[in-house]
């Protein structure tokens, strides 16, 4: 794997995560109590041996460098690292990369000084646990051009994939970016062919790309340069490519799920809670996912009533009741809280014990959720402040609002409250 070098495409304007994208960038967004988006790819990588990462970003955060530079230091006797390229202006390209491809081509002349034999392609925003050694000698034993890795896909979420049609060798002989309608029935497989049995084939007609490729080097320079306005590999590079290269399919057979709209998001971090088998599991030795030590103390738990939820570190949670949710670093909930099927960001520090008080004549809000308050179905970014007797409910069942000077958005019916906001005591959502 040393021959391979991983570029992960870490995101666009990052709208579909917005407002978890308000104030960092996408690869830096929480996940899980404790991780960030972009460990999943790198720890994949490193796993599978691949150690020598690009991570290409629409705009550097100061989160995404502080935990890229604070986790994934190699020794000097390796060749490995993990670096992160953003989109910057110079005399030949304007700006913003314009779509995935452009991401790569904007920096294919740095990649192209590194001596290796394949690019791996992935994203940054998915959540499942990979050995790409596997899929990379697939793609080196067919002699393949570029290999997708794929997995079988329902009638109901198809339109929203790349989807392919194969021969019986496993080549890719046709591929249409998100088709709705005829356009989609046309892309119906017997997806038995690829192991499947009868059930599933009929449950699962459609053969998805996951956005994850292997390049042959020299095949993605000349893809690059030969169409210089193609701008994106799902809708351009790789539709365009089926007819004259030899494009593979490597079945993946596991848990992967998309996580960048903020309902697939929230939904699979609440998973995480699933009793008994949640469908993905941190606690694998095997392939551990990697992130920031952070020399936390251990978490309190004051005569609380948990069920069926992660807790963080260094959390310090009193009297109150948490069922189904995952509560990330430092979060503090007071006395007489409930939170149900919520994900709580947690901090980025404490507060002094005469902080949380604040002075009387200037009482300031106390980070986290306060006393008698309730969140229910929601998102709480990173230090906000949740006052006394609040209510987080989507009381008016809303599907999507934008209340940003109110501290907080509703998106697919999930209410999110913004990283640093303060809900004061009594609000009701
Ligand atoms: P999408 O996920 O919809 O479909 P896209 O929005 O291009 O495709 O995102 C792919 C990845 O690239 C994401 O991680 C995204 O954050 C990142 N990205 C997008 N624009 C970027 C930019 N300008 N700079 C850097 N990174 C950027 C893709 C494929 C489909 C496939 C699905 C599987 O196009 O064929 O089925 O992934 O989820
Ligand atoms: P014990 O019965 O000894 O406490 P279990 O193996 O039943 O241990 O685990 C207790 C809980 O911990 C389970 O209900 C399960 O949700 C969670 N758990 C155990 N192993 C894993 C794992 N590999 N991944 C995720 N959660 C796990």
């Amino acid at each position: 794997m040393k021959r391979v070098l991983g570029i992960i495409l870490g995101g666009g304007a990052g709208t579909r995560l917005y407002p978890l994208t308000k104030l960092r960038a996408k690869p830096a967004v929480p996940l899980a109590g404790k991780y960030r988006l972009i460990d999943i790819p790198v720890s994949n990588c490193i796993n599978s041996g691949i150690e020598q990462i690009y991570i290409l970003t629409q705009y550097n955060s100061a989160s995404l460098n502080r935990h890229i530079g604070r986790t994934y230091n190699f020794s000097s006797f390796t060749d490995g690292f993990v670096e992160i390229l953003a989109a910057q202006q110079t005399s030949d390209s304007p700006g913003w990369f314009q779509g995935t491809a452009d991401a790569v081509r904007q920096y294919i002349w740095l990649m192209n000084e590194l001596d290796v034999d394949e690019y791996l392609i992935l994203s940054g925003d998915h959540l499942y646990r990979m050995d790409y050694s596997q899929f990379v000698e697939r793609h080196r034993e067919t002699n393949a051009d570029i290999t997708l890795s794929v997995v079988p896909i329902d009638e109901q979420r198809a339109s929203d994939f790349g989807l392919m049609k194969i021969d019986d060798s496993g080549r890719v002989i046709d591929f249409s970016e998100k088709p709705k309608g005829d356009a989609l029935k046309a892309m119906q497989v017997d997806t038995s062919t690829l192991g499947l049995d009868a059930a599933q084939a009929k449950q699962k007609p459609y053969i998805a790309s996951m956005g994850i490729y292997v390049f042959k080097r020299e095949v993605l320079k000349t893809l690059l340069t030969e169409a210089p306005d193609q701008t994106d590999f799902g809708k351009e590079i790789i539709p365009g490519a089926a007819k004259d290269y030899n494009i593979q399919a490597y079945l993946f057979d596991g848990y992967w799920e998309d996580i960048g709209t903020i309902q697939a998001f929230y939904e699979a971090n609440l998973a995480l809670t699933q009793q008994p088998k949640p469908p993905f599991s941190f606690y694998n030795e095997d392939a551990p996912i990697y992130t920031r030590p952070r020399y936390l103390p251990p978490s309190k738990l004051l005569d609380c009533q948990i069920t069926e939820s992660l807790v963080g570190d260094g959390c310090i949670l009193k009297e109150c009741r948490v069922d189904r949710s995952v509560l990330g670093v430092r979060s503090r909930i007071s006395a007489g809280a409930v939170v149900e099927d919520s994900l709580l960001m947690g901090s980025d520090f404490y507060q002094s014990f005469s902080e949380r008080q604040g002075e009387a004549s200037a009482p300031s809000m106390a980070l986290g959720i306060g006393e008698n308050s309730t969140v229910r179905r929601a998102i709480v970014d990173k230090n906000a402040r949740i006052g006394k007797n609040v209510k987080i409910l989507n009381k008016e069942n809303i599907e999507e609002a934008d209340r940003e000077e109110l501290g907080f958005y509703i998106r697919s019916g999930i209410v999110v409250v913004l990283k640093n906001a303060t809900i004061p005591d009594n609000f009701v959502i």
